[in-house]
């Protein structure tokens, strides 16, 4: 090999303070593993000399512990873009030692592309291959590789051995041309292929080449519980009742899964509803659950940015690699989850929310209006041109003490004018072609929690202002306001509001 081979601790010395740093991958898949660590471990050194040291991350979505995690516990990161879920990085992003810019997925590299993020110092980027002329196979997640490869000054390799010579063939490289010369994305169904199974880099730009030999080590979901159960199968009866009335056609359109316990769970839910043909994936992040449906025939194709599976599935996806590269495609993100394409491809779109509120709006990002917990993701850029747009969440959390039906969200993701469909372990509430009191009434008789439905009607019969969305503005918190002072949502008295 043409490039040197160099230590974690010698890939870390290039990286300095407030440098701005592109990352490979999508999820823990395809993002860096060992480099990262060794620069934690700098931060570490530096802090305690008491000289600053902390670094701005891009990324395509979320990383992994030896990522994020690390960095975050060493307090390395200053900015961080687009996406993360590391319970240390959420610390520091809710205390503002680190800059959380929380954006869409698929905006990231034009964004990058067009310079509303700085320059790009240094890359690191995990392939699978690399020959002397910077032509790459890179990992299992993709993410924006291909615009952080174009863009970085500097690029430092992480040769994963532990893929080497097994993923040629799964990639599918293409980087759109920016306004005023963008054409067509010209993906016509999911299996479409439009660009490269290789990425090529400009070897003038690789410092070095850092080895690796790890799987991505993406966490077991919690075993599905009852509740995860019923809004899976709540979410299946209601692609089985839209397919039986002419809604969506009997050969089906492509569905995509969010992240979490909840997409996890309507994934197995959708692996014993037979009465729906088997269909094809257009998402971004392809978990364990889908490879189980591949298997078992239910899934026929999945374009994804990433292939986010257990250590002991990525095993077994790497064995047969011959079945997987007929069923798959990993794309970067901004075509896995691009506007266009899923406007065309008429895509299912199911998200998770964390809670919604009675009109049909969602937050997927803020506990109580303020903590972040991980960010909006891709969960917008499907939401905002799906075919058909669901959200599922539990009724209730915390035993009771949390309705995730509320009367205002206390933040908003995803506006009432981009929700189809609400679905909770309580039931279905289809939302289309609903003015906000008739979507309020299925909203709350549908799928909000026993406990919970009188209180909610009686905060609709509070207004007296009327309005097409009747809110009572000094009530519309309360639910939220109420659990941060008493711990539960249910002691809420509406009778302080009535004047
Ligand atoms: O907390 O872990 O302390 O028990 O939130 O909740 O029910 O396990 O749900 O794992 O499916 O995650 C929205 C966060 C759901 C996720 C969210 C607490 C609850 C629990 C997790 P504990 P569950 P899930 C494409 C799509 C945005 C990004 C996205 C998400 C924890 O799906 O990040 O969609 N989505 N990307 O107890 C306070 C409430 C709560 C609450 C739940 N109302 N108030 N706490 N919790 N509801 C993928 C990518 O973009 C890569």
């Amino acid at each position: 090999m043409r490039f040197p081979i160099l230590t974690p601790e010698e890939a870390a010395d290039l990286f300095y303070n407030d440098c701005n740093c592109g990352f490979s991958g999508f999820t823990a898949p395809g993002a860096p593993k060992v480099v990262t660590q060794a620069i934690a471990a700098k931060a570490e050194r530096l802090h305690e000399q008491g000289e600053p040291f902390k670094i701005n991350i891009i990324t395509g979505a979320s990383t992994s512990d030896k990522c994020d995690g690390m960095l975050a516990r060493a307090n390395a990161i200053g900015r961080r873009t687009p996406y993360q879920n590391h319970p240390d990085l959420r610390k520091r992003i809710n205390s503002h030692d680190a800059h959380y810019y929380d954006l869409h997925l698929s905006e990231t590299a034009q964004k990058l592309r067009y310079g509303f993020l700085g320059d790009l110092d240094l890359a690191i980027i995990e392939v699978s291959d690399i020959q002397d002329d910077g032509t790459c196979v890179v990992g299992t997640g993709v993410g924006n590789v291909p615009t952080i490869a174009q863009y970085a000054k500097r690029i430092v390799i992480e040769l994963n051995e532990k893929l080497r010579h097994a993923l040629y063939g799964l990639h599918d490289i293409y980087l759109p041309l920016d306004p005023p010369n963008r054409r067509e994305i010209p993906i016509f169904k999911a299996s479409d292929r439009i660009g490269s199974p290789v990425l090529k880099l400009d070897p003038e730009k690789i410092v070095g080449v850092v080895m690796s030999d790890s799987y991505e080590g993406v966490k077991p979901f919690t075993p599905l519980d009852e509740t995860t159960q019923m809004i899976g199968a709540n979410v299946c009866r209601f692609l089985i009742g839209e397919m039986n009335a002419g809604r969506i056609p009997s050969s089906f359109l492509p569905i995509q899964s969010g992240v979490g316990n909840v997409a996890n769970a309507v994934l197995y839910g959708l692996a014993d509803a037979k009465e729906i043909p088997p269909f094809e994936m257009y998402t971004e992040v392809i978990q364990d659950a889908v490879i189980d449906l591949m298997k078992k025939g239910r899934c026929k194709f999945g374009s994804t940015s990433s292939l986010t599976v257990s250590n002991e599935v990525e095993e077994e996806v790497i064995s047969n690699i011959d079945f997987f590269k007929e069923h798959l495609v990993i794309r970067p993100v901004e075509i896995s989850n691009n506007p266009e394409v899923i406007r065309r491809l008429g895509v299912i779109a199911m998200n998770t929310a964390l809670e919604a509120d009675i009109f049909g709006n969602i937050n997927s990002t803020h506990v109580t209006g303020t903590r972040m917990m991980n960010g909006i993701g891709g969960s917008g850029d499907f939401t905002r041109n799906a075919y058909v747009s669901i959200f599922s969440c539990p009724s209730i959390t915390k035993e009771g003490k949390i309705s995730n039906i509320v009367p205002m969200v206390s933040h908003v993701d995803h506006t009432e004018h981009s929700v189809d469909v609400i679905v909770t372990d309580q039931g279905i509430a289809d939302l289309r072609g609903l003015d906000p009191v008739q979507r309020a009434h299925v909203i709350i008789d549908n799928c909000a929690h026993p406990m919970y439905r009188e209180l909610l009607r009686d905060y609709l019969k509070l207004s007296t202002r009327g309005g097409q969305t009747p809110h009572t503005l000094e009530a519309s918190l309360a639910f939220h306001t109420e659990f941060l002072s008493s711990g539960d949502m249910r002691n809420v008295n509406w009778g302080k509001f009535i004047s």
